[in-house]
């Protein structure tokens, strides 16, 4: 049993996140915490909203409602939906909260002692029309590295390059469009990334195994052009976490508050300090300081990849900078985009499917299991209706679903509802343990390295056994000739309708136990020996005949819902 610490990448509080959103992150994220618990290891799975910053400060003015409140509705709203999804987060926390406020200040703190914190003054954007500054969000142009026309001021959508307002070419206002803009100046601390780049490129370079996709990103901006630079870390904002030197006033820096960017990650740590004072464990320190505990934690980040600088350079120059023996993570999976119908899901635009929407229509297990056998993680995916209706159709209702019901049915006809008496196993049995061990290990194997797509099908390819045997030793036809033999097969099927839960639960846990409910079995354990779990419900054990565990998609119901989300939402 190992202790493995799991964060996904926190959701912007501006709005419900879309389905693009929730496979880049939190879904995958899940998934894997799910899996190594119903392994036996000790699991930490943190997420939390993501509140300051101009996402957060727009989003609560074109709502019409004071910032602070806006974000503890919008708050509710997505722990209700992430309930949901059934995220199983240990704790759902909030960068806003008292904790995080204070753990971010140190940060500063600290990094000011180890000599990491430059006074800047630099040139602002100042709009004459909005009688404010601009950050970040509150301007957009063309991106000067990519050319890019609707990159904004902290980062390019296009080539996650992270900008400064000032880079754009072309800037304009995105409260009033304005381009009566003017450079002023103010001063902003900067966190000297550039001082940890020889000690960030060895680290880098110390993670053979990490996904290309994240070190290529993390490698780029170490070394492209002129390499890591430093980040401003202050904005000219109201709401955000004040500067401060820990408890102490930071003179000269009244009235601003840290970037975004910078208190986002910390709150994966304060999070946990949340998770304590919520009364749900007693110590947190043991999953975050290697001084008091954390040294034997693995630790995995899940984030789309316009994320990755972020985590691979940023955060890790405040985690190594503080000179604290604060945990470093240990694997960062990061994915690819999801699109959506021949385009691009879109917050700002409501394109796509959103999170609420999803649940309005289908069951959750729908979703998680067409979106993460369709994760993309090698390249960019599509989310298309008839992907999804065929993805549903033949794995969840004509393979899982139909083994199921067919099954149960059966004997419930030909038998009674408990497992019924049979003759011993044979040769064609042997045989079906066997490749179920083989396809068993193969997915274990893909978990453990987080091949999510690959375990998918290994998943796929389990049941796909089942039904082949199924077909193959027809017990329906047996039955006629020799009960007795038609009883040890169903008596088989029936078990590997409970071993197909355990090992399904991680992707779909509503449709898992609706199954094992109906195998009225409370074993849940890993079928780590797939002969000895294939003998758990033993002779007499009764069962129910699941109700329908998946219904298909109709081709009617397909079109309208094709229609239905081909607009933008209000
Ligand atoms: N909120 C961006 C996003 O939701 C940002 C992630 C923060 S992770 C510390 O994609
Ligand atoms: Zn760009």
């Amino acid at each position: 049993m190992a202790r493995h610490l799991i964060t996904s990448a926190i959701p912007y509080i501006n709005g419900i996140k879309h389905l693009g959103n929730l496979v880049g992150s939190q879904l995958p994220a899940d998934l894997y915490a799910r899996y190594l618990r119903a392994r036996g290891h000790e699991v930490m799975f943190l997420c939390a909203t993501d509140e300051h910053g101009t996402p957060a400060e727009l989003a609560a003015a074109k709502a019409g409602k004071p910032v602070a409140e806006y974000c503890a509705e919008m708050h509710e709203v997505q722990a209700e939906i992430a309930k949901g999804f059934r995220l199983s987060f240990d704790h759902f926390g909030r960068s806003s909260s008292d904790q995080n406020k204070q753990l971010t200040q140190h940060f500063a703190k600290v990094l000011d002692d180890q000599g990491l914190i430059a006074e800047v003054s630099e040139t602002q954007m100042y709009s004459h029309a909005d009688g404010r500054y601009l950050p970040d969000r509150y301007i957009e142009g063309t991106c000067p590295n990519c050319g890019f026309e609707d990159a904004r001021g902290d980062q390019c959508d296009n080539c996650t390059k992270q900008l400064d307002p000032v880079d754009l070419i072309n800037p304009r206002s995105t409260i009033s469009g304005s381009t009566d803009l003017e450079m002023r100046e103010t001063k902003h601390l900067y966190l000297r990334q550039s001082q940890m780049k020889d000690q960030l490129d060895a680290w880098i370079d110390s993670k053979k195994d990490w996904p290309v996709l994240t070190t290529s990103i993390a490698k780029k901006w170490l070394h492209d052009g002129d390499g890591l630079q430093d980040r401003g870390i202050t904005r000219d904002l109201d709401w955000g976490v004040p500067v401060q030197k820990g408890d102490a006033p930071w003179p000269g820096m009244e009235g601003k508050v840290f970037y975004v960017w910078f208190d986002a990650p910390i709150e994966y740590i304060a999070c946990a300090q949340e998770w304590v004072d919520a009364g749900k464990g007693d110590d947190w320190a043991r999953w975050w300081r290697t001084d008091k505990g954390a040294e034997d934690v693995t630790y995995t980040q899940f984030m789309g990849k316009d994320n990755v600088p972020f985590h691979t350079l940023s955060f890790p120059s405040t985690i190594l900078g503080s000179g604290e023996p604060w945990k470093l993570v240990d694997y960062i999976k990061s994915f690819n985009y999801l699109n959506y119908d021949g385009g691009q899901f879109s917050t700002s635009r409501g394109r796509g499917v959103f999170m609420d929407q999803a649940l309005e229509i289908l069951p959750s297990d729908y979703w998680r299991w067409w979106l993460l056998s369709n994760v993309p993680e090698s390249s960019d995916s599509e989310f298309t209706w008839d992907s999804f209706q065929q993805g549903v159709n033949k794995d969840l209702a004509d393979v899982l679903g139909n083994f199921a019901s067919r099954v149960t049915k059966f004997c419930r006809s030909k038998f009674s509802e408990a497992v019924p008496a049979g003759k011993p196993r044979g040769a064609r049995e042997d045989q079906l343990v066997n490749d179920l061990t083989a396809k068993l290990r193969e997915y274990e194997a893909h978990m453990e390295t987080i091949e999510i797509r690959k375990a998918a099908a290994s998943l796929r390819a389990a049941w796909v056994l089942g039904n082949e045997y199924l077909q193959e030793v027809a017990p329906w036809s047996t039955f006629k000739t020799d009960p007795e033999q038609a009883a040890m097969q169903i008596g088989l099927a029936l078990n590997l309708i409970r071993l197909y839960a355990v090992i399904s639960a991680p992707f779909i846990p509503d449709a898992a136990k609706e199954l094992r409910e109906a195998m009225q079995s409370d074993d849940d354990s890993w079928p780590s020996d797939v002969a000895a779990a294939l003998e758990i419900l033993p002779q007499g054990h009764a069962f129910t005949v699941p109700d329908v565990t998946f219904r298909k998609i109709t081709d009617a119901e397909r079109e309208e819902w094709q229609e239905r989300f081909a607009g933008t939402r209000a």
